[in-house]
């Protein structure tokens, strides 16, 4: 079996240490960094997704995959913001009211520090109140928000409401992603844009904060 399969294998069963350790030895193989997320967290990751749709595995099993996921992504992300110099840019970056899921959002934050931008974290279950007040002291070009729920995404709209009555929607951009969210719900929303992926996001943060 390839280290990546194992990557895969051993994130699905949730062992953290173990996936910590294969990922240190994938990176000191010179395997890279984007390979040993896309092809062996992520794709375990993806495993799990469709198992915890389909019942056959459940909301325990999906948290300890998460925290090994989050485990081998830790040491990637030098790696990841090696290519970053300087600050392209301030992002300030959350999941929305209501929802937890931080895998994707944590996935975004890296993939746009690697682009050299500086990220604030604001973490999960954020309200569209602190995505302002944070947008406002930080001088940020960009909101991004993240959301996984179909209950939650709505919030996002609140947020673009947000910033016009905070009176600072000319001047920063607002991103939005997640598996649920879509370009059309995007434009309907009025917020600037969509990404499907946190690569993706990254470079479309990068492309925003320098126009
Ligand atoms: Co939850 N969950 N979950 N879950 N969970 C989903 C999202 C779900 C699709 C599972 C399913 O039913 N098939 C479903 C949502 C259904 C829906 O709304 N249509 C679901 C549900 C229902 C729930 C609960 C309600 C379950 C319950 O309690 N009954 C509950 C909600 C809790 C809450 O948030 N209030 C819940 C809880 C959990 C856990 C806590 C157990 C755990 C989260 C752990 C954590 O995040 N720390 C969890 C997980 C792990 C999942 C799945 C299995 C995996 C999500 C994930 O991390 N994927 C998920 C099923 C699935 O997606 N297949 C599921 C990997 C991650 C890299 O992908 O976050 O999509 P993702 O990020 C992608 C893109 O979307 C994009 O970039 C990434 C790829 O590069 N992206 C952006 C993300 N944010 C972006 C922002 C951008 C741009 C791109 O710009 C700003």
């Amino acid at each position: 079996m390839s280290i990546l399969s194992e990557i895969s294998e051993n994130l699905q069963k949730g062992r953290a240490k173990v996936v910590r350790e294969l990922v240190q030895q994938a990176i000191d193989e010179g395997i890279s960094a984007k390979e040993i997320l896309e092809e062996g967290l992520l794709s375990g990751m993806n495993v799990i997704g469709v198992k915890f749709k389909n019942n056959e595995v459940f909301v325990p099993e999906v948290l300890v995959a998460a925290r090994a996921m989050n485990q081998g992504a830790e040491l990637l992300k030098p790696l990841l913001a090696e290519a970053g110099v300087g600050s392209a840019g301030k992002v300030c970056l959350g999941t929305v009211k209501g929802d937890l899921h931080d895998i994707g959002k944590n996935l975004v934050k890296m993939m746009m520090e690697g682009k050299g931008l500086e990220v604030i974290d604001l973490g999960t279950d954020v309200p569209p109140e602190k995505y302002i007040e944070v947008a406002k002291a930080e001088h940020c070009q960009i909101i991004a928000c993240s959301a996984l729920l179909t209950t939650t995404m709505g919030v996002m709209a609140d947020v673009v409401k947000a910033a016009e009555a905070a009176g600072i929607r000319d001047s920063v951009k607002i991103m939005i992603g997640g598996a649920p969210v879509t370009e059309a719900f995007c434009e309907q929303i009025g917020a600037d844009r969509y990404t499907a992926d946190a690569a993706s996001a990254a470079e479309v943060a990068v492309e925003l904060c320098s126009a």
